[in-house]
Order: structure tokens, then C-alpha cells, then sequence
């Protein structure tokens, strides 16, 4: 072997940041080329945008409602091999591209792949013989086609190279990398228990040269000290040019078990790849043994013990970000699964990055992985095989992950208008547990079948009591009438919820439409207090799952408060703001003491007769209302305690809670104002969905653009009138101090508008505040008055642009 190649792995190593993946030598290409058009192969691509990998092309558009780019576009970059082939081999390694993909070098093409959730990897060398640079092109596509799964979802299909991409560089003879984009190492627990744990090792030995080579396959075990505590060594003779298994099973006596999220413990395995006397490849993965079964009557255990799953799903997307994560937004999101106490997830409804399995086999949680089989199937031969392989890659990609308890092969079949699913269902199954005989199958499902729930070892359902279906107290009864059909072996919730706006505060509860405009937080708290307690009480649920830990983007939606968002989140988009229902589920789950006072965000009420409630897991908790006590309680057994009736004073009201835990005082606290001139948040909701009427008001306005689109935040939309002395204007919920006025005008850069804004307390009579004129500038243009005027209505008079008699507005904010 040469040396200077193996200089160089070593100094490469560090830029691939895939642990677990086996890398003589890992380059990430980050930095590419982009446009999002198609017939490229051959184009300069000196005018296309600079992108980091990971990048999708639906960041914005994949989540403001309405729709999105779903076609094709092309990357590009260089790709610079130094090393001229002789001695070892090049690999591309794609982490995920969405949905399908082709690869070009110099114009050819060198791989395709289908499924935008899972790896692929194709070897280069023969089109890479030569020192030199050469033109790499991806083709990616997310049309929205009939042949690869997801064919539809409640949520954005993303495009683009959505997750990272490695050159891999290897020796002749290696470990694998082109089964199933594995990473050619395969472990599999069999015997575990607190005297013995067995882990069959199975390696994919490749031999790239021209001769039979004699290899040997050195496998080690080490605790978390470092200590050795198994090895083996496998010798293989592999036939030149052919790819050979070794295989054997490494024993650990006594081992410390893996033993979730109090006691993740991990093991490391190393598994060293010799040709001859020359270590060619390695392959390092932290492990943690653990057994578990589910009792059709008791539920869910880890290692013997009974270990209730405490779920919540999540999506791979953020806001602004859409689903090219990060691993800085991956911790982040785990931090919070953490903070909330989940043990178990559920990585809906497609495989995620390996790094989040990675996430989970650190931290202890439970995994449940699925492939992006939703709602539909088509039956066709094509459809079927891309099927077939977008399992083969998660198994395969993911099986080396303690964390994961079992493999999911759909999701909502009969949800939308399918094919008969059932061949491909049955087929998909067997293949799984062909592929690893070790972990438990299942499906999620809203449809009571049972030639579906037969399907699998084990199958949960989809159900949203309350919130799709008016009744909150219907899961019990779904629950039992699932688990009879099932014969009585158990059943799991893979989603329940409701959607809850930040924005949207109001203590009567009661039914919503889900597909409304009005999400109150509170209505969806209380919605997970029903669904929650019905799983609690039910001892044939396995385990559950809220739908989901954060809001993530479905463009098609266009509901609560945002389009483009399902807000069922226990947490918003950006993954910043809990919502009372996080708070719930922590009390319920997190053994940290917490104390937390609800609807802190409904500041101003029209009502002066209020409910308090908290979640705490402290034994007791003291509300006081402006300064004194009005009693201590006990939350209940979901950690609950409510005042029911409270009188608010006219004007502030401070409320503050208090509990002890562990010798420390918690408290939370807000300030509620009574006002019974304030308008309730839901109608003022309702007024600005009313784009014409209600609190927006103008004496003119085209069609298509009224006044309630300069207010709406979204400066997307626009109010537009070629009125000379048009005026546009809004109702404040009650009077208030104003300072001045920003105004986004649409062609503000091009144009300069001329313009009045006047005040008034009873809307009849105005006063003038401010007069002047645009300057030209991209952004909002802030506009104080000489001084500050207390009114509850404010209009903008118009009188065209130095361009035409057109006055067009984006948005206006009311700067108090
Ligand atoms: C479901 C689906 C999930 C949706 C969810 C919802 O049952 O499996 O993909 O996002 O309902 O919010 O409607």
C-alpha cells in the first residue's frame, strides 16, 4: 500500500462528520452550484446560485401555503481527485437526495436513485482514472409523480440535496459501501440478557483487485472506559473482483444494558479490515445491548422491567430551514424531546438522517423508523421496487442502531383513493424481518382492519378525539375496539393531538373546526389532558405518541395561523416557543421538578371571571392573586391543578405560582389585564380573516387586494387602489398610545409614494399625524409623529407614487 495515501486518509478523517461510517478516508462535499431548472448537463453553470449541502429548494415556498416548486434541479461542482486510482477506489455517497436522483460526471451518467429519504452510494473510479478535476452533476427531482412513495401526505415533499454528501476514498480490498449504501458492517443482537449479550458481526468483504485476497476481520468490543471486553478475528478468502460475508457472533458476559434515556449506555465496537498484513478499513459504531418485548396486557419492557413509552413524532424540517437540517438544528430538536421527558420517538413519516438515530442510541430513547409508504399505494411494478428498495436502504442504513425497537412499512394506507396494498403490504413485511429477523414490525393506521393490523407484529393507530371528530372521549373506546380486532395483542398510538396556535388565546373551551382559522392553545392543552389520560388508563397500549413535538410544514393547509404549517406541535416551527401542552406532557413525564402557569400568552381578557391552571409534578402549589394566597392544591394524578373561578380586578392583575421541590422554590408568573372594552383575540382573529370588513377599512381598493392585506403580516400580499386620496386603514383593539407608523410599500425601492396618516378615538372624527413622502428603499420605512397620539383608528391617505396614481401598501405596523 502506499503511504502517502494513508497520510492523507488521516488527515481527512476529521472532515467527514458520519461516525459509525467505515472511512479509511471521508471528504464532505459541502459548497455547490444550484438552479432550479432543468436541462443542464451541459450548461455553464458560472450564473447558477453558491448552495451548502445540505440544501433544499422548498425552504420558503414548502411552507407558506398555497404551492410549491415541485421539478427538477441541478446541482454542480467540481470534484478534484489528486490520486490518480491506481491503489484505490472512489466512492459518492449521497446521505439523501429528494426525490429522484441522477448523477453525471463529465456529462456521464454514473447512478440513479429513488426516495428522497435514504442514502445511496455509487463507486466513480472508472470515471475518474485520471488525476484531475471533474464536472459532478446531480440531477434532482421531486416532481410529483406516481411512482415513488411519499404519492401524497400532510406534509411538504421537499427537493433538493436535503442532506450531506461524501467522497468516499478507499483501498482496493474494503468494507463495502455499495450494499444498500450500508455501511457494510451488520449487527444484530441475539441472546441478550444481564448475563450474556451475543452480537452476530456480519461484514461485507470487497475486493476490488484482480488477484484472491486473504483478509482478515478483527472485531473488538470496548466499554465505556475503553476496556476491551470481547474480540474476534474472522478470516476470509475472497475471490478477486467479488464481495464476500464474514461472519461470526462476539459475546459480552455480564453486560452493562443499555437501559433508555436514564442509563443509555454504549459499548463501542470496532471491526478492522486486514488485507494481508495492512489494515485497510475500519468501521466504528457505539452500540448498547438491550433486550424488550410488549405484553399484550402490560405494555411495553426494557430489559425485563416494565417501561411505559412516553412518545412524541417528529418530522425532519424547521422553519425557514425546511428539511436540510443541520446537526446544530438536530441537537437542538433533541434537546427538547429531552427537556419534555420523552423516551421514545417515532422519526415520522420517512427515515431521518442517521444522526438523529444516533441522537436517540446516546440518549437513550427508543426508536420507531419508518419508510415514507403514506396514505396510498400504486400497484406497478415500479412503484413495488422502489418500495421494496426504499426499505431495503432504511434497514439496511439504520439497522446498526440499538435505539431502534421496531420498523414501520406504512402509514394511513386508505387514507387517500389506493390500489389494493396488501401483496406490496405482506410483501414488505416479510422482506423486513427477512432483512433483520430482530426487531418487531408495524404499521400506523386509522383504518380498523383487520387484514391490515394482521399485517405486522404489531400496528398503532392515528386518532385525534376532539379535534378530527367532535368527540375528546372517544379514544378508549378506539382503543379497545382496535385491540379486539387485533386479538387482543396490544396496541399503540403512533398520533394523537390537536393543533394549538401561539397567537390564538382563549379560556372557553370548546369544539373548533380543524380546518378553521381560530386554534386556540388552550382548546389543544386541554384536547392532550382527555387523549392522554384515555392512553394512560388503558393498560393493552403499548405505548404512545404525540403527533407532533414541533409544528412542521404542510403547504397545503391553510388553517390556525400560519398557511403552510400543521400546528399541532407541542413546540412552534422555529423549535423556540413551548406551548402549554409541551408543559403538560413535561409534567407528566420529566422527574425534574417544574411548575407552570398556563395561557401566560392571553394578556388582555374581556372576561373578568377566570380559570388559573398549572401543570407542576410538585406535590403542592399556591396561587396568589394581586399579593395574597387563594390556597394551596395538590395537582392531580396527570399534574394538574385548576382554580376554577377567579376574579379579576379591572385593569392589572398579577398571578403568580408557587410550589417547593426538593428544598427549592419554583414559581411562574404573569400579569393579566382585565379589560372589558377589549375585544376577545377570537374576534379580532375573525375580523382580520375578513379582509374587507371588520377592523380593516378603506375607501377603495382593487379587487383581489383589500385592505385587511396591509395588516396581515405577510408582505406577500398587498392593498393596492389607483385612487388618488384613497385611504386605507384599521381598528385597533382599544385605544392606545401612538408613536408612529412603518410602512412597507410595494415597489418601495422603485417608487416614492405621497401620503397622510390621520388618527381618531371614535373613527368619525380624524385628526392629521403625520404627512410626508417615501423615500426609496427596499424595506419598511418608519414614520414617528411629532407627537405621540392616543387613538384606536389610523389611516393612510394616498395620493399615488411619483410613477402613476397607484397606491399599493405590503404591510403596515402600528408602532405603539
Ligand atoms: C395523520 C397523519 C399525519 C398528519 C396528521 C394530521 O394521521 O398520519 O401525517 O399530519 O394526521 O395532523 O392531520
Amino acid at each position: 500500500m502506499n503511504n502517502s495515501i494513508l497520510k492523507t486518509t488521516v488527515s481527512l478523517v476529521g472532515l467527514c462528520v458520519m461516525t459509525g461510517f467505515s472511512t479509511p478516508d471521508c471528504v464532505r462535499l459541502e459548497t455547490w452550484k444550484f438552479t432550479p431548472s432543468d436541462g443542464e448537463i451541459n450548461r455553464s453553470s458560472s450564473h447558477w446560485q453558491n448552495v451548502t449541502v445540505p440544501h433544499t429548494w422548498n425552504a420558503k415556498d414548502g411552507q407558506d401555503g398555497g404551492s410549491y416548486y415541485r421539478g427538477p434541479g441541478w446541482y454542480q461542482r467540481q470534484l478534484n481527485i489528486e490520486d490518480a486510482p491506481a491503489e484505490h477506489r472512489y466512492f459518492l455517497r449521497f446521505h439523501a437526495v429528494g426525490t429522484v436522483a441522477d448523477i453525471y460526471i463529465d456529462q456521464h451518467k454514473v447512478a440513479t436513485h429513488s426516495g428522497g429519504y435514504t442514502a445511496f452510494a455509487t463507486e466513480i473510479t472508472p470515471w475518474v482514472s485520471e488525476a484531475g478535476s471533474y464536472d459532478l452533476r446531480v440531477r434532482a427531482d421531486n416532481t410529483d409523480g406516481d411512482t415513488v412513495a411519499p404519492l401524497s401526505g400532510d406534509f411538504t415533499v421537499q427537493g433538493g440535496m436535503h442532506r450531506p454528501v461524501d467522497l468516499l476514498i478507499k483501498y482496493p480490498v474494503c468494507i463495502s459501501p455499495l450494499d444498500y449504501a450500508s455501511p457494510g458492517v451488520y449487527l444484530f443482537q441475539e441472546n441478550v440478557s444481564e448475563a450474556k449479550a451475543d452480537l452476530r458481526v456480519r461484514v461485507l468483504v470487497d475486493n476490488g483487485t484482480k488477484q484472491p485476497q486473504k483478509t482478515h476481520t478483527i472485531i473488538s468490543i470496548m466499554d465505556d472506559q475503553g476496556k476491551e471486553v470481547a474480540k474476534k478475528t474472522i478470516r476470509t478468502r475472497v475471490a478477486a473482483g467479488k464481495v464476500e460475508p464474514a461472519e461470526s457472533v462476539v459475546s459480552v458476559t455480564k453486560p452493562h444494558l443499555w437501559g433508555g434515556v436514564k442509563d443509555p449506555y454504549l459499548y463501542t465496537l470496532k471491526i478492522e479490515l486486514y488485507a494481508g498484513e495492512t489494515k485497510v478499513d475500519q468501521y466504528v459504531k457505539k452500540t448498547g445491548f438491550r433486550y424488550l418485548h410488549i405484553d399484550a396486557e402490560k405494555g411495553f419492557f426494557l430489559n425485563g422491567k416494565s417501561y411505559p413509552l412516553h412518545g412524541v413524532n417528529m418530522h425532519f424540517d424547521r422553519e425557514k430551514i425546511g428539511s436540510a437540517l443541520t446537526k446544530a438544528d438536530i441537537d437542538e430538536a433533541f434537546e427538547r424531546i429531552t427537556e419534555v421527558g420523552a423516551n421514545t420517538l417515532r422519526l415520522a413519516h420517512y427515515p431521518h438522517a442517521d444522526y438523529s438515530y444516533e441522537k436517540c442510541d446516546e440518549l437513550g430513547i427508543l426508536a420507531w423508523s419508518e419508510i415514507p409508504l403514506v396514505n396510498e399505494v400504486k400497484n406497478s411494478p415500479e412503484f413495488n421496487a422502489i418500495s421494496r428498495g426504499q426499505l431495503l436502504d432504511m434497514v439496511k442504513q439504520l439497522g446498526n442502531h440499538c435505539s431502534i425497537f421496531c420498523w414501520s412499512i406504512c402509514n394511513e394506507i386508505f387514507q387517500a383513493k389506493t390500489d389494493d396494498p396488501f401483496d406490496l403490504l405482506n410483501e414488505l413485511n416479510a422482506l423486513c424481518k427477512k432483512t433483520d429477523p430482530t426487531r418487531y414490525t408495524t404499521l400506523a393506521t386509522n383504518h380498523n382492519r383487520k387484514d391490515l393490523i394482521d399485517i405486522t407484529d404489531l400496528f398503532a393507530i392515528n386518532i385525534y378525539p376532539g379535534w378530527y371528530g367532535s368527540n375528546p372521549f372517544d379514544m378508549k373506546g378506539a382503543l379497545r375496539g382496535y385491540n379486539d380486532k387485533g386479538g387482543k395483542r396490544g396496541v399503540g398510538v403512533s398520533e394523537y393531538g390537536a393543533g394549538g396556535a401561539i397567537e390564538h388565546q382563549d379560556q372557553t373551551l370548546k369544539v373548533v373546526p380543524p380546518g378553521g382559522k381560530w386554534h386556540p392553545e388552550q382548546w389543544q392543552a386541554y384536547l392532550h389532558e382527555v387523549q392522554y389520560r384515555d392512553i394512560v388508563e388503558n393498560p393493552a397500549c403499548w405505548g404512545s405518541y404525540v403527533w407532533p413535538m414541533f409544528d412542521f410544514s404542510s403547504d397545503g393547509r391553510n388553517e390556525g395561523a400560519q398557511p403552510g404549517v400543521n400546528d399541532k406541535g407541542l413546540m412552534t416551527h422555529d423549535y423556540k416557543t413551548r406551548k402549554d401542552s409541551f408543559y403538560f406532557y413535561q409534567a407528566n413525564w420529566s422527574e425534574k421538578p417544574m411548575l407552570h402557569l398556563t395561557s401566560k400568552r392571553h394578556l388582555i381578557r374581556n372576561q373578568q371571571e377566570t380559570l388559573v391552571k398549572i401543570y407542576s409534578n410538585c406535590s403542592k402549589v399556591e396561587l396568589f392573586v394581586n399579593g395574597h394566597s387563594v390556597g394551596t392544591l395538590q395537582p392531580n394524578d396527570l399534574h394538574i391543578a385548576l382554580w376554577e373561578k377567579i376574579e379579576l380586578m379591572e385593569g392589572e392583575n398579577q398571578i403568580l405560582v408557587k410550589a417547593t421541590a426538593d428544598g427549592k422554590i419554583l414559581t411562574d408568573e404573569i400579569v393579566w389585564t382585565f379589560d372589558p372594552q377589549a375585544l376577545s383575540l377570537e374576534t379580532i382573529n375573525n375580523r382580520r380573516n375578513e379582509i374587507s370588513e371588520g377592523l380593516f377599512r378603506t375607501s377603495d381598493a382593487e379587487s383581489g387586494n383589500g385592505p385587511g392585506k396591509a395588516f396581515d403580516g405577510n408582505p406577500e400580499t398587498r392593498w393596492a387602489s389607483s385612487k388618488k386620496g384613497a385611504w386605507v386603514g384599521r381598528e385597533l383593539e382599544r385605544n392606545e398610545v401612538i408613536n408612529g407608523i412603518s410602512i412597507l410599500w410595494n415597489k418601495g425601492d422603485e417608487r416614492s409614494y405621497r401620503f397622510k396618516v390621520e388618527a381618531s378615538t371614535d373613527g368619525n372624527t380624524w385628526r392629521p399625524v403625520y404627512e410626508g413622502e417615501s423615500k426609496k428603499m427596499s424595506g419598511a420605512e418608519i414614520y414617528t409623529f411629532s407627537e405621540p397620539d392616543e387613538a384606536r383608528h389610523i389611516r393612510i391617505i394616498c395620493f399615488g407614487s411619483d410613477v402613476n396614481e397607484w397606491s399599493s401598501i405590503k404591510d403596515v405596523t402600528v408602532n405603539q
